[in-house]
């Protein structure tokens, strides 16, 4: 992702230094000690992130925006400190344009929900791709059911590259609403969403990216990728679970209505009628997770410090060294090939099952994900019932994915 990497000169990247601030990875799991290739499901936490969610709940804790007292002022504090931190992150106009949600699911469910009621007709279109997850599919089913609107999908190549001339023809004025994944969580392409923003607004459609997979990788500028709506996951940047960030545009949040009822999202209520606060209150209904709000502020603070530009070199050389192997290994087939693509590296062994694949490295330590990776058109789309997936993370090491590929060597020894 050159494009996006930031100019500004960066500290030295030490992997061995950055390792050593995830206590959870200094473990032997059946008597190896861990290699954690899973980050793309989760990833794993930096001390000062436990840390502060330690220290926020032994310090600090109380309910937000309402009480007059001290813990209160302070919890409120770190809440919305940790609201502007994420603003300035991801280079949004406001703090207002930060919704907190559960993750990058509840985000794209409040705009399929919120967006979707009031914007979507019988015969409308909203366009998906063919490389998306369960969670950028399936909320926009439900709103194309409701409405009678259309759902169209971007086909892509057998490299897992999207088509960007079916793209292009699938366009019209007919289209309301592109959702489109950054990076593919089932094969690691990175698209080309800056484009795909421009031919979208250029038929007057809205563009939401799910930057779940993009937001730990690479720097994130929604104001240079232009889009209205981005989501991405609190767990997936190394911070804590249940928290993730929704970002909308002011003008398009202003005029959307509340996605649920409830305390906090109100400005007035009576029995005959509610006004509502505006955003992003408006869409955070009841007592928010303050914790995770305060741990996710500090992980991308953390993040920010390693420098993005550092992130994304590390994990380029990790990617080229696996795919290096993978290509002199017999019998490995990558699913996956695009041109752009991030720390991913998934693939099949002929004869060997994923899931039995799975176990034989667990048992070596080795912590990868097998499955259909809640993208089960990609494993249609490659005629396979499931893919092992390794995912890198900054902490991953050169050794990691030699350690994968004894894995892969053991597992051909057992299964002759
Ligand atoms: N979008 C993408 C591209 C994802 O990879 C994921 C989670 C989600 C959305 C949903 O994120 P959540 O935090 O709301 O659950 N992906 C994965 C994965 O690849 N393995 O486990 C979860």
């Amino acid at each position: 992702m050159a494009e996006q990497q930031s100019i500004k000169v960066e500290p030295e990247f030490d992997v061995a230094q950055v390792r050593a601030q995830f206590p959870s990875l200094n473990q032997q799991v059946y008597d190896h000690p861990l290699v954690y290739l899973d980050s793309g499901a989760s990833a794993q936490k930096p001390d000062v992130v436990i840390d502060a969610i330690s220290n926020y709940y032994r310090n600090d804790h109380a309910n937000v925006h309402r009480g007059v007292h001290k813990l209160a002022e302070r919890a409120t504090d770190a809440f919305e400190g940790a609201r502007e931190r994420i603003a300035s992150f991801i280079n949004a106009e406001s703090p207002r344009e930060i919704i907190f949600v559960r993750g990058a699911t509840e985000g794209i469910n409040l705009v399929a929900q919120s967006w979707g009621q009031q914007n979507l007709k019988s015969g409308d279109e909203v366009m998906i791709t063919e490389m998306e997850h369960h969670a950028n599919i399936v909320p926009w089913q439900f709103i194309c059911q409701q409405k009678n609107a259309v759902l169209k999908v971007i086909p892509m190549n057998d490299r897992g590259e999207l088509l960007m001339d079916s793209f292009r023809d699938l366009l019209s004025a007919k289209t309301r609403m592109v959702a489109v994944t950054h990076i593919s969580n089932a094969l690691g392409t990175v698209n080309p969403v800056k484009e795909i923003v421009s031919l979208a607004h250029h038929v007057g459609a809205k563009v939401l990216i799910d930057g779940a997979q993009a937001a730990p990788h690479s720097k994130i500028d929604i104001d240079e990728i232009g889009c209205d709506f981005y989501a991405f996951s609190g767990h997936k940047v190394y911070g804590p679970t249940g928290i993730g960030v929704l970002w909308g545009r002011e003008e398009l949040l202003a005029k959307m209505p509340p996605y649920q009822g409830g305390g906090e999202m109100i400005r007035r209520v009576t029995f005959e009628k509610s006004d509502f606060a505006s955003p992003p209150y408006r869409f955070e209904a009841g007592t928010p997770n303050i914790a995770g709000a305060v741990g996710l502020g500090v992980a991308i603070d953390w993040l920010d410090g390693l420098g993005l530009g550092n992130v994304s070199t590390h994990e380029a050389a990790l990617l080229e060294y696996a795919t290096s192997k993978a290509k002199e290994t017999p019998g490995m087939r990558i699913i996956g090939t695009a041109e752009n693509k991030a720390g991913i590296l998934s693939f099949e062994l002929e004869g060997i099952h994923p899931h039995d694949l799975g176990t034989i490295f667990d048992r070596q330590g080795v912590a990868i994900r097998a499955g259909h990776h809640c993208a089960m058109p990609v494993m249609q789309h490659f005629s396979v019932p499931a893919t092992v997936r390794a995912s890198f993370g900054v902490y991953n090491t050169l050794e990691d994915i030699d350690a994968l590929f004894r894995g892969v060597a053991r597992a051909q020894e057992l299964f002759g």
